[in-house]
């Protein structure tokens, strides 16, 4: 449970989902897909698992794994689209062996399509790469790293900038895959990208979040770099799947950025050693549409004006939030 975070907990959630959110809250799983994906997993554990033998109580104790497992990382809305998927309709059965089974299966449906649907995006974002390209990206971003692995399999060289991503350095992560997948990676730290970003044709980025006017949530540092790509004319694709359109922000609601802990700046003895200063360590920010070239999804790709139709398309405009009672 991180600061400020309710102690309480519902008696019936079971150890697997507090491992899970456990993990994701100090990042041992990380990354917006990642996450959607073990908060899945966990869900199936919970229903398979409960010792709930009516259909109420155990739809309480889906309902209560859900709530903890949202109260992990509140900014990529890959977590709750995966909590509503899998809790879709849990409303219905009357029985628990039935419920039991319908989360079980909409857990693994769901799991299988969202691995599916990165395949997908990264065919349709390889189709932006040419032979001899020079990517930037930042951080760590499974469905980038599918969009280069997609361009590799056609055959294309490509090389890459990538960005160490202060404070937590998830571009050492990126940088090791795209070697591994004979990339030609020069790691540069954050505060290089504009001195190189004139020499590269693309900048390549995941997302936590896209809200319905097209604007891109994604690690801290990810809209400076857009900025400065747009100023030199440098296009700016975000590589990033329907699981990642927030179905909330057509309703008005307002993506939270998460705020990490001080310490992952600057550690304890070297804040004493500057003296009294503050730290702040978003996590997050978020990129507005203007500098966004195309969102590249598993459906296709799409100008950040037309996120809002997918939208609308994939969620409605009444989003469930079945982890409420
Ligand atoms: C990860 C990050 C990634 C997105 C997309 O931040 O910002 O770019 O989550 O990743 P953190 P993916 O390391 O803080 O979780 O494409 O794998 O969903």
């Amino acid at each position: 449970v991180g600061p400020g975070r309710s102690a309480a907990v519902a008696p019936d959630v079971h150890p697997a989902v507090r491992e899970t959110a456990a993990d994701i809250d100090e990042m041992r799983v990380r990354g917006a897909a990642a996450i959607a994906d073990a908060a899945a997993a966990a869900l199936a554990r919970q229903a398979a698992e409960s010792e709930a033998d009516d259909a109420d109580s155990l739809r309480e104790a889906l309902r209560a794994a859900a709530r903890e497992l949202l109260d992990t990382r509140p900014t990529a809305v890959s977590l709750p689209n995966a909590l509503r998927d899998v809790l879709a309709d849990i409303e219905g059965p009357s029985d628990a062996a039935t419920l039991r089974e319908q989360v079980r299966e909409r857990a693994a449906a769901f799991r299988e399509r969202v691995a599916e649907a990165q395949d997908e995006l990264g065919r349709v974002g390889a189709g932006r790469l040419a032979d001899g390209d020079v990517l930037m990206t930042h951080c760590h971003s499974t469905a980038v790293v599918a969009c280069v692995a997609a361009a590799r399999e056609r055959g294309h060289d490509l090389s890459a900038y990538v960005t160490e991503t202060r404070p937590r350095n998830q571009g050492h992560r990126t940088a090791r895959e795209l070697v591994d997948l004979g990339v030609d990676v020069t790691v540069v730290v954050d505060g290089a990208a504009r001195h190189f970003v004139n020499d590269v044709d693309h900048v390549l980025v995941g997302a936590d979040t896209v809200a319905a006017d097209g604007s891109v949530v994604n690690k801290i540092g990810t809209c400076g770099l857009a900025a400065n790509a747009r100023d030199c004319g440098t296009p700016v694709t975000v590589a990033a799947g329907t699981l990642k359109l927030d179905p909330e922000t057509l309703t008005g609601h307002a993506v939270e950025i998460e705020e990490r802990d001080p310490d992952e700046v600057l550690a304890p003895a070297d804040r004493e050693a500057i003296g009294d200063v503050s730290v702040a360590n978003p996590a997050f920010d978020v990129t507005p549409p203007r500098y966004v070239d195309a969102v590249v999804t598993e459906r296709g790709q799409f100008p950040p004006t037309s996120v809002v139709t997918l939208m609308r398309e994939v969620y409605g405009t009444d989003p469930a939030r079945p982890w409420e009672a």
